[in-house]
């Protein structure tokens, strides 16, 4: 079994010599740190090895039924240490380390982020990872392994310019290359139906490209509990009988190219032939292994949904239905009937998004062209789904919701139709999915309709990226909040012990030390450690309301500026966001965020008061030092339309204070820690709508009448910001020649009123502590263990190993 005391030092060390020897030919002491890390990693791949292959016998012994998570992206960051602590051994390897005088840290420091998603639902797709092995639950990941992950962001002049992650470069060891499960995918050529020998009508494909998909498998390894689970990752090769067809290296590399990139927009469905190619890619190859697997049992198809439950995280895996729909009739000679009703029992569709342009179409000449067959049952699906519904609900309602509408194939409208649930990931989100978004569709399928707030993985996001206030718990609570995140809630009997307190703030203080440093480091900007660390981290996008955060800061500058004696606590504003390459709108913003920054950190009169730090290429790592650091947490999007968010989740655990409208998960961060513990403000969702509905918000109007928007947003275009000509006009376009789409001046007010008690708030630091201490008691609510408890019990209906195994 997994966990304390599975490997000594002296068997560590031993093995960590005996893997340098054999991979290099070098003593420990001879090794480059790269070395060094490859070597150490290879020694703890040795160490899970067994409980891998014990934790997929075992599932197969058992037979359990497993799930099988489809997402586009993943985005683990570093695994290092993750699996040290996941093993139980990171104390162990850390004094083996420093045996040799080699830190721990730097070794870590060594491993590439993998990157192969843009945000949210990556990184959610990653601490679900974290979150079912460490339940003992039966699941694996399947997603695309992408040369290139997401872009690296460095700014020139204050502008984002946009960098290839070559994280592979120097190889990947925690990697599993499996050719013997290799499987071929067929794009394009023409398929009709011809008579089989048997009589039968079958299809037949012509002038198909064949490519081989090779997977790549890396064990998620659970929390001292000995699972190993899989997460396999598909790549695209040619296949060497296709060889030949290739006339030249540039027809080739079209093909070659498939697995290449992840795609960097972020909530911007893009109608490119490529990224149909990879959706179908890795949905293809990934249902191929489960049916194979499947087979190996031998049971008829009617237990495949007994054994098998397949989740599409969002719709970019929809394609799983009408696959899985062509394999079990095309290649198993399954009746249309049978394989349907097999099909929607077996998945499962997350939404994440409200956004109306995140939401996938594809035209249907495309599909036609590239994936003819997917066609041919998705077309099918849509007419089946209208003559059912004929009758039952009107006809307008059928239109409305039907698969395929003039040239566009719905991808949310298939995920829905063909599996059995439907849910949001916050209640706010999944209560207007239900009376908004998807409405129509919850009035034909209410039963299909469920919440299931998004959670974290605790382990990253406190034990391992934050050790000082990790052990104030241990000293102050127990250890059993690392099993049991809901035991943090322990926490609440010292909200008032002036001794945890001060602890509490040793430990803030400490990482806000350690972010000071990187920051003078990466950027030359030097912070005052004792300032307010008020942090936004997440994509770039015009509904997030970055801009907003910068308004209230050009505020406070003018105010300094005007009155220096203003009773304004030092406040370090500090911003991470990546914009996708093709979203000039949220490049401008950074462009500005920039030149702000410029402008207030060298102006004198400002001192310490005000200093504005963006730092480069937000990623899982860079969270990690930040979040620990964080005094305030920014979720200031427009009310309705962040999903849920997670960093606000992250930043709660960390024992920052929120600044939040009502929207995503904030509305049950409030409710878990009371009106008196959070700051906020702004439109209600009731109220966005009620605008939308009346049509009667005028931002003008506001610039008209508050003579500080008005200040503030003549800055862009009068020469107070410098070098921000083409920006800060785009800027005060968006805002005013567009009506504000996202009520940034309707809000601004009531924002800056919520930032003023807050900086109020700050000045009493034992109440400052005692409602941080009670953000850190209550965080345990969200996480990701017990949301993926709930999909296991309510969505997926599968078990921990242990329900049925002793080990
Ligand atoms: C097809 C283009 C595209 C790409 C990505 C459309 C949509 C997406 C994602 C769904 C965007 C995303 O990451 N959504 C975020 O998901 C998180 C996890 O559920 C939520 O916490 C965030 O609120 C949501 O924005």
């Amino acid at each position: 079994k997994g966990g304390k005391g599975m490997i000594t030092k002296k068997q560590l060390i031993k093995e960590l010599r005996k893997n340098v020897q054999e991979m290099y030919a070098i003593e420990i002491e001879d090794a480059t740190e790269q070395e060094l890390f490859f070597s150490l990693g290879t020694t703890i791949k040795g160490i899970y090895n067994k409980n891998w292959q014990k934790t997929w016998n075992n599932y197969l012994a058992e037979e359990q039924k497993q799930v099988y998570y489809f997402s586009i992206e993943f985005l683990p960051g570093k695994l290092l240490k993750s699996n040290l602590l996941n093993l139980g051994i990171l104390e162990v390897v850390r004094e083996s380390l420093a045996e040799f005088s080699v830190d721990l840290e730097d070794l870590a420091a060594v491993e590439k982020d993998m990157a192969l998603g843009n945000g949210g639902l990556g990184r959610l797709a990653s601490c679900f990872m974290d979150a079912i092995a460490s339940s003992g639950l039966p699941g694996n990941g399947n997603g695309i392994r992408y040369d290139y992950g997401l872009f690296k962001q460095q700014f020139v002049d204050g502008y984002q310019v946009e960098l290839p992650d070559e994280w592979l470069r120097n190889g990947n060891v925690w990697e599993i290359r499996r050719d013997s499960k290799a499987v071929n995918v067929h794009f394009g050529g023409d398929v009709y139906m011809q008579p089989k020998s048997n009589g039968k009508l079958g299809v037949v494909a012509e002038n198909e490209t064949i490519l081989r998909a090779v997977p790549y498998d890396t064990g998620m390894v659970g929390f001292e509990n000995g699972i190993v689970n899989t997460m396999r990752l598909w790549s695209v090769e040619i296949p060497s009988s296709e060889e030949g067809k290739y006339r030249s290296i540039e027809e080739r590399r079209v093909f070659e190219d498939l697995t290449a990139v992840l795609y960097p927009d972020d909530s911007n469905a893009r109608g490119r032939l490529i990224r149909l190619a990879q959706e179908y890619f890795f949905v293809s190859a990934g249902i191929q292994s489960i049916i194979r697997y499947f087979k190996k049992l031998n049971h008829p198809w009617h237990v495949l949904s007994e054994k098998v439950a397949i989740h599409i995280n969002d719709t970019h895996p929809a394609l799983c239905i009408p696959e899985l729909m062509r394999i079990l009739m095309d290649e198993y000679e399954v009746s249309w009937e049978q394989a349907w009703d097999l099909t929607s029992k077996v998945m499962s569709y997350t939404n994440h998004t409200i956004m109306a342009e995140a939401l996938e179409k594809w035209p249907t000449y495309l599909m036609k062209r590239s994936l003819p067959r997917m066609y041919q049952i998705i077309k099918e699906i849509d007419r089946r789904y209208v003559v059912s519904m004929s009758g039952i609900h009107d006809a307008a309602l059928i239109e409305r919701t039907r698969i395929i509408q003039g040239e566009d194939i719905h991808m949310a409208n298939l995920a829905i139709i063909g599996s059995h649930s439907t849910n949001g990931v916050a209640k706010l989100h999944s209560d207007l999915l239900k009376a908004v978004v998807l409405h129509d569709f919850y009035t034909i399928y209410p039963e299909r309709f469920n919440n299931k707030t998004n959670g974290i993985a605790q382990r990253r996001w406190l034990q391992l990226s934050n050790e000082p206030l990790s052990r104030v718990l241990d000293e102050t609570i127990g250890k059993s909040w690392r099993h049991e995140p809901a035991d943090l809630k322990l926490l609440m009997n010292y909200q008032n012990d002036p001794i945890v307190l001060e602890k509490l703030a040793k430990a803030k203080q400490q990482k806000k030390e350690e972010l000071a440093k990187y920051i003078q480091e990466t950027t030359g900007i030097i912070v005052n450690p004792t300032a307010i660390f008020d942090v936004q981290i997440k994509r770039l996008h015009a509904y997030k309301r970055q801009l907003l955060n910068l308004l209230h800061i050009l505020k406070l500058y003018f105010e300094i500026k005007e009155n220096p004696q203003a009773s304004i606590y030092p406040r370090v504003f500090i911003f991470g966001a990546k914009a996708a390459p093709s979203y000039a709108y949220a490049k401008s913003i950074i462009k500005v965020i920039n030149e702000v920054a410029n402008l207030v950190n060298h102006d004198q009169t400002i001192g310490d008061k005000l200093k504005i730090v963006f730092l480069p290429n937000y990623n899982v790592s860079l969270a990690e030092k930040i979040i620990p650091a964080a005094d305030v947490s920014e979720q200031i999007s427009l009310a309705s339309k962040e999903a849920s968010g997670t960093s606000n989740m992250k930043l709660m655990l960390n024992g920052a204070i929120t600044i939040a409208t009502l929207d995503g998960a904030n509305v049950e961060i409030r409710d878990a820690v009371g009106d008196e513990n959070i700051y906020i403000f702004g439109l209600t969702e009731a109220e966005v709508y009620a605008y939308y509905e009346n049509k009667n918000y005028s931002a003008r109007e506001v610039y008209e009448t508050n003579p500080i928007v008005h200040r503030v947003l003549n800055a862009f275009v009068d020469g107070s910001i410098p070098n921000i000509e083409r920006e800060g006009q785009e800027i005060v376009d968006s805002l005013l020649l567009y009506n504000d789409e996202y009520f940034l001046l309707r809000d601004f007010d009531a924002y800056c009123e919520a930032q003023a008690r807050l900086n109020q708030a700050y000045q009493d630091a034992t109440h400052w502590q005692k409602c941080s201490l009670i953000n850190i008691a209550n965080a345990g609510t969200f996480s990701a263990d017990k949301t993926v408890k709930q999909y296991a019990e309510d969505i997926w209906q599968i078990e921990p190993l242990f329900a049925h195994t002793h080990q």
